[in-house]
């Protein structure tokens, strides 16, 4: 049951797709107080009550005890006290002896106090008078999710391949660099699906070129990478270039399809190429225009995309230097007072992101005009919006894979997102942990995180660790910044390990790709907090760092350094599988209650829930070789169980065909357990 209340004159995001009627009388649940210019609304939560939701933002899983703000921000040092992330999600539900779901569908930035200022007071302050608020009622946090997600509409569905693993880094220079890291992958035996391309791929940083010098071919390359599996994914940064002559460049400014400043100019933000125009993606016209850009890159081979710093991120603006060069000519540097020069130091360091800036441009929303910071957490949705689109009329009969950094509930429909710059720390392994049920809640299900960590120098247990839990998240790509530590796989000792975790994920790829369909095709989750299930049981409810994958498996990631194991808890009787290499495993039925399992930096550990079917295919290098003809079942099982596969061919879109569903049984037939399925089962293990 969702209600819907409009305040003011709200400013149209996109997010909810149903049509539902504008209750009239005043909200339910919450108690609204109007401040100056601002409605507060206050919840008062039960103690043990839980408060899921806001997709990516930090913390746990359970969002009590913090603060929140929507606000899409470029916020690499993600330390436990940040605020905002690179997307702004503004769905919560509240669980306990009753449930209920809030979204706040507003343009601006919304901060949450989820019991941080008073523990049982949740409050919610949108940044303007004008939003539309939802209230969702369900009986239990699951059900109210699964309305949302129909609310807003089927997630976008990336194509199988994507499911591969990735190789990326910010700082592969030219082509043979390239062909090196695939070349790596290969003599190891490391499986390998696509290698990124990041800004360096282009021609001085302008938007749809490629570097003559170091891609002389570049057609001619990426289907030599075609050749051995491999798809490259370039980057698509927000800003374009201010450079006489370059196309993109002209266009826009002759089409008037740039953010401009209140004197009706162009703004001008540096970001990496330098003094660049921002596409005013609010704009119909201008996201049409950008999105047919894409092709050039679609017709050169080109099948994925990842749009990047369209929070918009910005370096500096020209207003924000002659402020800083002003407070410095006046600046004296005899001062003996400390507290001035953290001063300077913070105004220098306020150039980029900053609110002034934010401020100080504007959008023609179709004729209407509106100053930046009112739109700000919908322009990367925007932009993503904008490839989506165009994808649809440059390719429509096939999936181009697309995620973006920022993001708006609504973009979920048009791609994906990882979730920026996290940092080689295994707290942000537990935060990426954490983070993917929220980001399931909020729609966006091809998702992941920089596994090893972006910023920072990751260690080899460290990628080994996050590995392990990686080759469970859709998007499965090793990621980092230029300056750190080298961090593929061969970088980082001996290989034998790294090929066999990554084994394990190409023989997942059936089962995660049916059970990430299924979860699209059906506006559900794919990765779910144990609660979700077993709503029942009292501890499950508190388990924050295990997680249901699909609807057989259950994982408890390591994610300590020198940890040899942990502890988990089980909500019912389950199968342990630890898993050495794709075919390496050892099996161990634990009852109910909470356990010490061991596993070592190179051992996986899954639990196959009771009465539900695990299949595994046989390993490949890419999933171009991916045989699924052949499947290996693991369950643990005292009845008759079913598993239904969902199977296509990971490209064209006839999504909703019932022939994508691959049934596969295990029957007690007089007594003995067997297997009956549409496909070949060659080995069938039952405990
Ligand atoms: O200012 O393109 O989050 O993934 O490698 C940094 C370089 C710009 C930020 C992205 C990151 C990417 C990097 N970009």
């Amino acid at each position: 049951m969702v209600k819907k209340y409009v305040y003011g004159n709200p400013i149209e995001t996109n997010a909810v797709v149903s049509q539902i009627e504008q209750e009239e009388g005043s909200v339910q649940y919450l108690s609204e107080i109007e401040i100056n210019d601002k409605i507060i609304f206050n919840y008062a939560m039960e103690s043990d009550d839980i408060v899921y939701g806001l997709g990516e933002a930090n913390r746990g899983m359970n969002k009590r005890g913090g603060l929140y703000r929507s606000f899409c921000s470029d916020e690499p040092y993600q330390t436990e006290e940040k605020q905002s992330l690179y997307g702004a999600h503004n769905f919560i539900v509240v669980t306990g002896m009753i449930s209920v779901g809030f979204f706040i569908d507003c343009a601006s930035e919304v901060k949450f106090d989820i019991g941080y200022t008073s523990s049982d007071m949740l409050n919610i302050e949108p940044g303007c008078k004008d939003f539309t608020l939802y209230i969702i009622e369900g009986k239990s946090a699951y059900d109210i999710v699964k309305q949302f997600r129909e609310l807003i509409g089927r997630s976008y569905i990336a194509p199988k391949w994507a499911f591969g693993y990735q190789q990326s880094r910010w700082s592969y220079m030219n082509e043979d660099e390239i062909r090196e890291v695939v070349q790596k992958h290969r003599e190891s035996g490391i499986p390998l699906d696509a290698v990124y391309l990041d800004i360096d791929y282009m021609d001085g940083y302008k938007d749809f070129t490629v570097s003559e010098e170091r891609f002389p071919n570049f057609p001619e390359f990426v289907k030599e990478m075609r050749e051995q599996g491999i798809r490259l994914v370039p980057i698509i940064d927000a800003g374009v270039k201010i450079e006489e002559g370059y196309e993109i460049y002209e266009e826009g400014k002759q089409y008037q399809l740039f953010c401009k400043k209140a004197d009706g100019s162009d703004f001008v933000a540096g970001v990496w190429p330098g003094r660049t125009h921002f596409p005013d993606f609010m704009n119909t016209n201008a996201r049409m225009w950008f999105g047919s850009k894409y092709k050039v890159l679609i017709d050169s081979g080109i099948e994925g995309f990842w749009n990047d710093m369209n929070e918009p991120a910005m370096f500096f603006t020209e207003e924000g230097i002659q402020e800083v060069k002003a407070y410095l000519d006046n600046f004296d540097f005899n001062t003996n007072e400390p507290g001035k020069f953290f001063e300077l130091k913070d105004k220098v360091l306020s150039l980029s992101n900053s609110m002034k800036d934010y401020c100080s441009f504007y959008h023609n929303m179709d004729g209407n005009i509106v100053r930046h910071d009112q739109v700000h957490n919908l322009y990367g949705a925007n932009m993503t919006r904008a490839a989506g689109e165009a994808f649809n009329q440059i390719a429509p009969d096939r999936r181009i894979l697309l995620f973006s950094r920022s993001s708006y509930i609504g973009s979920h429909r048009w791609g994906g997102i990882w979730t920026g710059d996290n940092q080689s720390w295994w707290s942000h392994l537990l935060l990426n942990i954490k983070m993917m049920p929220s980001l399931n809640m909020c729609g966006y299900l091809y998702s992941g995180a920089d596994l090893g960590g972006f910023g920072a120098n990751c260690t080899r247990d460290l990628l080994m660790r996050w590995l392990g839990f990686g080759i469970f998240t859709p998007l499965m790509r090793n990621h980092a910044a230029e300056g750190t530590r080298r961090q593929e796989c061969y970088n980082l000792g001996d290989t034998e390990d790294f090929r066999n975790i990554i084994s394990i994920r190409y023989s997942l790829i059936p089962y995660l790709y049916s059970e990430y369909m299924k979860s699209c095709l059906n506006n559900d989750m794919m990765f779910k907090p144990l609660s979700f299930e077993y709503p029942t049981d009292n501890f499950a409810r508190t388990v924050e760092d295990q997680l249901l994958v699909g609807e057989s498996i259950m994982i408890a990631p390591i994610y300590e350094q020198n940890a040899v194991g942990r502890y988990v808890y089980l909500p019912e009787d389950m199968l342990l599988v630890v898993f050495k290499s794709s075919s390496i495993r050892r099996y161990q039925i634990m009852k109910k209650g909470m356990h010490y399992i061991s596993a070592t930096i190179n051992e996986v550990p899954l639990f196959v829930r009771k009465n539900k079917l695990l299949p595994l295919c046989r390993t490949t290098q890419c999933t171009d070789n991916m045989d699924t003809s052949m499947f290996e079942i693991i369950a643990y099982t005292d009845d008759n169980i079913e598993y239904l596969m969902y199977e296509d061919d990971g490209i064209s879109k006839d999504y909703d065909n019932p022939d994508n569903m691959v049934s596969f049984e295990v029957k007690a037939v007089d007594g003995i357990l067997g297997a009956v399925s549409s496909k070949t089962i060659v080995k069938l293990s039952l405990f």
